[in-house]
């Protein structure tokens, strides 16, 4: 069972598919979120602190930071969100740039190892990116693109995750520090992203084993109560062999549905992380049915 280890000053996480899910808190994104680009605007961080705190105390054992301030300097502002990060909690972290100097910057002075997002199949990523995680040792998520584009087909997306597994093998990257991202799009906008994105996810099982993200969110963009559709989605995906979606555990029905879809599969024992999880959303309310 291919295993991927992230780890920070003082917590390690292991990510497996014989393991509960792993949710890599989506939250601490300007690009994604109008509040939180205009509080890092106003140099406002103790939103970023918030955020970061309430995601972890929902279930996200892993966080994703993405400094994508237009007009700011990211090798600065990544680096500062991180270590206000850092200063309120210690999972490991995965570090959401397409700037390969605010990325070594920020694998620099990270103690441990993070969760490199990301590298794509272009020529132009695979050698800016994959030396630096080489070099830091840190593990990264491929994204299922190239510079043709993103792949209409689940057959040819598994091509590109396997240029990116061969490109790093050849680097001495081991397998296991490859994450592949299928790639989520949205389903307003194309009637087959969703199945697709689900194919991709089995054929990449079934050929490398290796652990399996995306931005678990995206499917829903443009529609209305979009926290169904992200709970019922993610739940597929995970029997299809997501291991560690970016998403919000804030949102009581996406996580409820990620433990309900752990439990199906046989990675809850006794049921106690479902039964922990009750608890905790009925603190101080009696015991209810
Ligand atoms: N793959 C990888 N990394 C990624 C993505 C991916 N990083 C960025 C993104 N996609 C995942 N992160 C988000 C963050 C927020 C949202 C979706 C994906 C989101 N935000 C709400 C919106 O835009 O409507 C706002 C929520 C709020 O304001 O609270 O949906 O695909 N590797």
């Amino acid at each position: 069972m291919i295993e991927t280890k992230l780890t920070n000053k003082n917590k390690s996480v292991s990510i497996r598919r014989d393991a509960p899910t792993v949710m890599i808190g989506e939250r601490i994104n300007p690009t994604g979120r109008k509040e939180v680009l205009a509080a890092l605007e106003a140099g406002d961080f103790e939103s970023v602190r918030r955020d970061a705190l309430a995601q972890v105390e929902a279930g996200a054992t892993v966080l994703d930071i993405n400094a994508g301030v237009p007009g700011a300097d990211e090798t600065i502002l990544l680096e500062k969100i991180i270590r206000e990060v850092m200063s309120v909690t210690d999972v490991p972290l995965c570090i959401d740039t397409a700037n390969p100097k605010a990325l070594e910057a920020a694998l620099k002075f990270y103690e441990g190892k993070p969760l490199v997002n990301s590298v794509n199949g272009e020529e132009k990523s695979l050698e800016a990116v994959l030396p630096l995680v080489k070099e830091y040792g840190a593990a990264v998520i491929g994204l299922c693109i190239d510079s043709h584009g993103i792949p209409a087909s689940p057959e040819e997306r598994l091509a590109v995750a396997e240029k990116i597994i061969g490109r790093a093998a050849q680097l001495g990257i081991p397998i296991e520090d490859i994450v592949i991202d299928p790639l989520a799009m949205a389903m307003s906008a194309d009637h087959k992203a969703g199945w697709v994105t689900l194919e991709t996810i089995k054929l990449i099982v079934q050929e490398f084993g290796v652990n399996v993200t995306m931005g678990a969110s995206n499917v829903s963009f443009g529609l209305p109560d979009r926290k169904y559709v992200n709970a019922a989605y993610i739940a597929m995906a995970i029997q299809a062999g997501l291991t560690c979606p970016i998403t919000n555990p804030l949102v009581t029905e996406i996580s409820a549905a990620v433990l309900a879809a752990d439990m199906a599969l046989g990675k809850d024992e006794f049921s106690m992380r479902w039964i922990k999880a009750y608890r905790k959303r009925n603190k101080g309310a009696g015991e209810k049915r």
